[in-house]
């Protein structure tokens, strides 16, 4: 039997956990339901499944197999006790929070977040009547001043995407212990493999698991993982009702074979992305590097701390601004120009142009989005070959 692998290591449990080719007519690989809807054996359990009182699948939209292998699956990896998948990381942020808060709630939100998100926030929940306010999470005397009785949501990413800034997780737990808040984390920059926010204290992960989860750049997909009771309510109410943000049974399967290797990818990308750190760190031309792995980070010890290696994403800004940044970037022949992360290919990035255009360039300023940043997401080729990709950019923009 494979389907006890709660002990098991991280990859054991990435490749087994939740499936037993016996069950399956011997199928090594888990089959793909591509069905909508189910047979009900009788109109009485067909009720009863609508009523919730049978745990049967009924319908594609609320639940599938193959679906609920995946769920399963990152629940073991990330340390929770349930996990729901979704069509892309916006489909689980924007189900998790449409089902936690209501009009007049407070959102208390990290310093600097991926860009959609933000532009949801603000855009989208703000216009429900949610008020938003960023904070420095990392300052505990604000944010112990920022939780009021409204205040029904802490939400972050660590590290931030795109300028690398860490929150100190199990501090952000410790200031909402005793209120009624819940503490989301974006977890998408590290994957289980590198922090477990749960484990920390957190009561949910969200993912863009169209990232370093499914780690091939062929899927969008996301997914969020917590308390049962919690993931209940966001696939019965965010998901069913609001979003309807439902991943194919199909991609649901090739993100499960991209987590079978995360382990694997994620070391390379680590290894990859130090390299490179120093290097460019190394360079007149480099004003400034934010990669946790750099004993120069201004958050180190943190990332020492919380983060078991320090990813696979690098920003950093060259002397010159943005100019020296666009011929740096129009010069990269290996890394390609374009958004996303976590792919097996090397990829660069402007985020005030790009991911981060849906802040104003005002709003930028404030949160810690520098006009010259470039952000790059190291890959997995042979990193000799990234390393003098980089060098000829560098010379080719001085
Ligand atoms: C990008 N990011 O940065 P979907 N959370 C984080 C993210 O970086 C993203 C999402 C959620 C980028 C996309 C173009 C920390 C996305 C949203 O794209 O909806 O799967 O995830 O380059």
């Amino acid at each position: 039997m494979r389907n006890s692998q709660n002990n098991s290591g991280f990859s054991t449990r990435a490749i087994h956990h939740g499936y037993d080719p016996l069950s399956h007519g011997g199928a090594l690989v888990p089959p793909i339901y591509q069905t909508a809807t189910y047979a009900f054996p009788s109109v009485e359990y067909g009720a009863a499944c609508f009523a919730g009182e049978e745990g049967g699948h009924f319908y594609s939209r609320i639940s599938n197999p193959t679906l609920a292998l995946l769920e399963q699956r990152m629940a073991s990896l990330e340390g929770g006790d349930a996990g729901l998948a979704l069509a892309s990381g916006m489909g689980a942020i924007t189900s998790t929070l449409w089902t936690l808060l209501r009009p007049g709630d407070e959102l208390l939100v990290g310093r600097t977040v991926y860009g959609c998100t933000f532009a949801y926030m603000h855009h989208g929940l703000g216009e429900f009547g949610i008020k938003i306010r960023h904070i420095d999470l990392n300052d505990p005397k604000a944010l112990k001043a920022a939780i009021t009785p409204r205040t029904r949501m802490i939400y972050f990413e660590t590290p931030a995407n795109p300028n690398m800034q860490l929150v100190d997780i199990t501090a952000v737990v410790e200031a909402a212990r005793g209120h009624d808040v819940h503490v989301v984390v974006d977890n998408t920059y590290c994957t289980p493999y590198l922090q477990r926010p749960l484990e920390l204290g957190a009561d949910l992960v969200v993912h863009s698991a169209t990232k370093y989860l499914s780690g091939h750049g062929d899927i969008t997909a996301g997914l969020v993982v917590g308390r049962k009771a919690l993931i209940d309510r966001i696939r019965l109410e965010g998901l069913k009702d609001m979003t309807g943000a439902v991943l194919s049974p199909h991609d649901a399967s090739l993100l499960m074979r991209g987590i079978k290797t995360l382990a694997l990818r994620m070391d390379r990308h680590c290894d990859n992305a130090q390299q490179v750190a120093e290097l460019l760190a190394g360079q007149p031309q480099v004003e400034l590097i934010h990669y946790p792995g750099l004993p120069s980070f201004a958050q180190y010890d943190l990332a020492q701390r919380q983060m078991s290696k320090p990813g696979g994403m690098i920003a950093f800004e060259l002397k010159g601004g943005i100019e020296a940044g666009r011929r740096f970037m129009n010069a990269l022949q290996l890394f390609a120009r374009a958004v996303s992360l976590g792919d097996a290919e090397s990829l660069a990035q402007h985020p005030a142009s790009m991911t981060h255009s849906s802040y104003t360039p005002k709003e930028r300023a404030h949160h810690g989005i520098s006009e010259g940043l470039v952000r790059l997401s190291v890959g997995l080729e042979d990193v000799e070959d990234l390393s003098a990709d980089i060098e000829q950019a560098l010379g080719a923009c001085s």
